[in-house]
C-alpha cells in the first residue's frame, strides 16, 4: 500500500453551495462566469443571488432533498446557477451530454428516476421525447420560452431566501453523473457533497495551482465530471473567472484564449495535440496562458514536451475518475522534474495500491498493477446497483479503477493499459457494451465484440468485430450503428469474423482481440 506524500488535510463538514461560493460575497462584483460566445457574464454577487432565486424556484416547483433533477445543457454561464442551485436543496443534479440522442438521455432518466429536466430550447424536443422514456419527469424547464414547458425566467420569481434545508454531507447524494465503470453499460455514480468538497479541498491542498488572478477556459463540458469539478467547482472556489465555450472549435477557442487573456486551460489530449501541432496556432497571441492541464486519456511525454515548447507554458497531468469525484492524481507544478507522461504523485489523503487483478494480491514494487484506490473522493456507489458496486468495491474501502500503473522510485504513477471495457474517445467515455447492444439488435449480425483501438486524433476510436448471418458491409455497420447514438460513439472500423472468441462461461474475451489488435499495429 503506497500513502500520500502530501501532509493529509481536514475535510471541511459542509455542503457543496457554501464551501465553493466561500469566497463570493468578498468578490461581489467579479466576474465568474463569461460566456465566450454570447458574452452573457455573471458576476460572483450575481451568480450567488441566481443561485438562491432559481433554489427557491425549483422549490416552488416541488423539488425536495434527495429528487433527482437532470441538467441537459451545453457550457453556458446558467448550467452553473441550475447545478448549484439544485444541490443547494439537498436535491441531485445527474447530467448528461447535451449531444446525446433522446434514447440515450431518456435511458439515463429513466434509470436516475429524474423527476424534472432543465435544458435549453434548442434541446426541448429532444428532451421531450426522453422524458416520454423516463416516465418520473414531471416537468421540463427550457432556458427561453418554448410551449410546453416551463419558462426558465419564471424560477427566479419565488424570492431569493431558499428554505433551509438539512444535508449530510457524508451521506446525501449531490450529483449523479454517469459512467460506465469497468464494465458494462453506464451507471449514475453516487457523489455526496463530501466526495466534491474533499476532491476540491485535496486538489487546493496540492497546488493545483488555480489562484484568483487566473482566467480558465471551461471548454470542456461541465457535465462530464472534469469539467464540472476540477474547471467549473475548482475555478469558482478560488475566486477566478472562467470563459466557457458551448462546443470545441479551433478557430473560437483560440481566438477566446487571444481576446480573453485566458491564463490556465484545462484540456484533453486531443487538443494539447492541436495545439502541438496546427498551423492555424500560429496566427494567435496564446501568450497569456501560463498553464495547460490535460487529464481523462493518456497524454504522452512528447507530445506534452512539444505543446510547452511551442507555447512557452506549463503543461502538466491529472488523473481520476468519475467514481473518484475525479482527482486522484496529479503532476506537481513546482517541481523542476517535468514528466509529461507521468500523472504523479497521489494527492493529500489518497492511498493507492497496485493489484494482481486476478488474485487481488499486491504486485511486487517497480511492477505494473490495476491501480486500486482508497480515500473520501471514492463515491458511495453505483445507484441502484449493488452487485456493480460490490464489483469495484471492497469492504474496507478500495476502490478498484481498472487502469493499470507503475509507479517509479518517486512515488510518481504512469498509466500504462486497462483492464476495463471502457473506450476513450478524445476524453469522454464509450461503453463497448453499449454499441454491443445496439448492434446485436440488427437482425443481420449475429454475435459481436467492441473494443478501442489507437487513433492519432481521439486516442481511441471503437471497432467491431461481428459475425454477419447475412450479406452486410462494415459501412452498412457503421451507419446502423451512427443511426443510434450519439456522433462521438459512433463504431469506426469493422472487421468481419467467423467466431467472437468467448470463456467457457460465455463471456467476451476482449484482451485476446485487444492483444491481436496490438499486435497487428506493431506488426
Ligand atoms: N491518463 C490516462 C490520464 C487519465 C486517464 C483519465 O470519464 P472518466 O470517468 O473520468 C475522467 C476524469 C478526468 C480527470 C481526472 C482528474 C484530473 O485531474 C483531470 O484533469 C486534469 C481530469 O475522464 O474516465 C476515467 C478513465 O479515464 C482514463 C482512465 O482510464 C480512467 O479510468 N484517464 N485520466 N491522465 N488515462
Amino acid at each position: 500500500m503506497y500513502q500520500s506524500p502530501y501532509p493529509s488535510i481536514e475535510i471541511p463538514d459542509t455542503p457543496l453551495v457554501p464551501y465553493v461560493f466561500q469566497r463570493a460575497a468578498a468578490l461581489a462584483d467579479k466576474p465568474a462566469l463569461i460566456c465566450g460566445a454570447s458574452g452573457r457574464q455573471l458576476t460572483y454577487g450575481q451568480l450567488e443571488k441566481a443561485i438562491r432565486q432559481v433554489a427557491c424556484g425549483l422549490h416552488a416547483h416541488g423539488i425536495r432533498k434527495g429528487d433527482v433533477v437532470g441538467l441537459v445543457c451545453p457550457n453556458v454561464p446558467d448550467f452553473a446557477v441550475v447545478f448549484y442551485a439544485v444541490t443547494t436543496l439537498g436535491a441531485i443534479c445527474s447530467t448528461v451530454n447535451p449531444i446525446a440522442t433522446a434514447e440515450e438521455i431518456g435511458a439515463q432518466f429513466a434509470d436516475s428516476e429524474a423527476v424534472m429536466l432543465v435544458t435549453i430550447p434548442d434541446l426541448f424536443e429532444k428532451c421531450s421525447a426522453a422524458a416520454r422514456l423516463a416516465s418520473t419527469v414531471r416537468e421540463i424547464v427550457v432556458m427561453g420560452e418554448v410551449d410546453g414547458s416551463t419558462p426558465y425566467a419564471t424560477l427566479f420569481t419565488h424570492g431569493d431566501a431558499p428554505p433551509h434545508v438539512d444535508i449530510n454531507p457524508a451521506v446525501d447524494v449531490c450529483v449523479l453523473p454517469y459512467s460506465s465503470g469497468t464494465s458494462g453499460i453506464p451507471k449514475g455514480v453516487m457523489l455526496t457533497h463530501r466526495n466534491l468538497v474533499a476532491n476540491l479541498a485535496q486538489c487546493s491542498a496540492v497546488g493545483v495551482g488555480v489562484n484568483e488572478q487566473d482566467v480558465l477556459l471551461g471548454v470542456l463540458p461541465f457535465f462530464h465530471i472534469y469539467g464540472m469539478v476540477v474547471i467549473m467547482g475548482g475555478a469558482l472556489v478560488q475566486g477566478a473567472t472562467i470563459v466557457s465555450l458551448p462546443r470545441f472549435e479551433l478557430e473560437q477557442f483560440l481566438s477566446v484564449i487571444q481576446t480573453r487573456r485566458i491564463t490556465y486551460a484545462n484540456l484533453v489530449p486531443p487538443i494539447v495535440l492541436a495545439l502541438a501541432k496546427h498551423p492555424l496556432v500560429a496566427s494567435y497571441d496564446l501568450s497569456s496562458l501560463r498553464m495547460i492541464l490535460s487529464g481523462a486519456a493518456p497524454l504522452g511525454a512528447e507530445l506534452a514536451d512539444a505543446c510547452a515548447a511551442r507555447l512557452g507554458c506549463m503543461v502538466r497531468q491529472g488523473y481520476g475518475l468519475t467514481e473518484t469525484s475525479p482527482v486522484t492524481h496529479f503532476h506537481p507544478l513546482e517541481s523542476d522534474v517535468v514528466d509529461g507522461g507521468s500523472v504523479g504523485p497521489a494527492i493529500a489523503n489518497t492511498e493507492c495500491r497496485l493489484v494482481d487483478p486476478a488474485t487481488s494480491d499486491d504486485v511486487a514494487e517497480g511492477e505494473r498493477g490495476e491501480l486500486w484506490i482508497r480515500g473520501p473522493q471514492v463515491m458511495k456507489g453505483y445507484f441502484n446497483k449493488p452487485e456493480a458496486t460490490a464489483a469495484c468495491m471492497t469492504d474496507d474501502g478500495w476502490f478498484k479503477t481498472g487502469d493499470v500503473a507503475v509507479i517509479d522510485g518517486r512515488g510518481w504513477y504512469s498509466i500504462v493499459d486497462r483492464v476495463k471495457e471502457l473506450i476513450k474517445y478524445k476524453g469522454l467515455q464509450v461503453a463497448p457494451a453499449e454499441l454491443e447492444a445496439v448492434l446485436l439488435s440488427n437482425p443481420l449480425i449475429a454475435d459481436v465484440a467492441v473494443i478501442p483501438v489507437p487513433d492519432v486524433e481521439a486516442g481511441e476510436v471503437p471497432k467491431a468485430f461481428v459475425v454477419a448471418r447475412g450479406e452486410l458491409s462494415a459501412d452498412q455497420v457503421m451507419a446502423f450503428v451512427a443511426e443510434r447514438v450519439s456522433p462521438y460513439k459512433k463504431v469506426r472500423q469493422v472487421e468481419f469474423v467467423e467466431a467472437i472468441p468467448k470463456s467457457p462461461s460465455g463471456k467476451i474475451l476482449r484482451r485476446l482481440l485487444v492483444d491481436r489488435e496490438r499486435a497487428k499495429q506493431q506488426s
